[in-house]
């Protein structure tokens, strides 16, 4: 496959838990997503030891760069530029999107957002993306704050410039609604890494996303 992506063109981004897929490895089921057409690869471990994530990402760095997908790292700005990662993704209460940039130069930083200030904030800080959610429930994320639901999906599609994606909670059978609210980059853990057929979820996903920039059939 092609050369490298940038956030712009990005439909359908993955993020990995091995939590979802009990007897499966990682790579296997993170290869399927790429099949099925991802765009993007994050390595998120809440409780690996550094070196333990630091040999997954270098695994996850070798796959991506086959399937010319981007490459993200939750968290770890040490491992990102360690295994030559595309960027890393940063929370609220991680180290602040300037310090960031002094450490990862053009690589791109995404930021984790719950309310427009929040938002706001990453534009203009210089953030190459934003995360927008959780849109609706999950039981993913331990510390996760309350559903922003898709009125904040709606804001950010009319106010912010940079490229979002929605997360948190989106399904198959819900993510047209989130498409609808403007979205057109969808982020999903579980409902990839847990589905029995990998592949083929991401292709579905792949579909909606098309259908709903092709207009209207989502309209409700
Ligand atoms: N950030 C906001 S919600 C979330 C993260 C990492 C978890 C989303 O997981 P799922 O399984 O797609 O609801
Ligand atoms: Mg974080």
């Amino acid at each position: 496959m092609g050369g490298k992506r940038s956030m712009a063109d990005v439909r359908l981004y993955a993020i990995t838990d091995e939590r979802f897929h009990p007897g499966r490895g990682m790579i296997e089921v993170m290869e399927e997503a790429l099949q099925g057409g991802v765009d993007v690869v994050q390595l998120r471990d809440k409780t690996a030891s550094k070196r333990e994530i630091l040999r997954k990402a270098k695994q996850l760095r070798s796959l991506t760069r086959r399937y010319g997908a981007l490459f993200i790292v939750n968290d770890h700005i040490d491992i990102a530029l360690a295994v030559d990662a595309d960027g890393v993704h940063l929370g609220q209460d991680d180290l602040p999107l300037a310090e960031a940039r002094k450490l990862v130069g053009n690589k791109i930083i995404g930021i984790s957002t719950h309310a427009i200030e929040e938002a706001r904030e990453a534009e203009r800080g210089g953030a190459d993306y934003i995360g927008v959610g959780p849109v609706f429930a999950t039981q993913t994320k331990a510390d996760v704050v309350p559903p922003v639901t898709l009125s904040y999906v709606r804001q950010v599609a009319g106010e912010i410039r940079i490229p979002f994606v929605a997360i948190g909670g989106i399904k198959l059978h819900n993510v047209d609604e989130v498409l609808a609210a403007g979205a057109s980059r969808i982020c999903a853990v579980s409902e990839i890494v847990g589905s029995a057929d990998v592949k083929k979820t991401c292709e579905t996903f792949l579909q909606k996303i098309e259908a709903s920039k092709r207009g209207g059939s989502y309209a409700h």
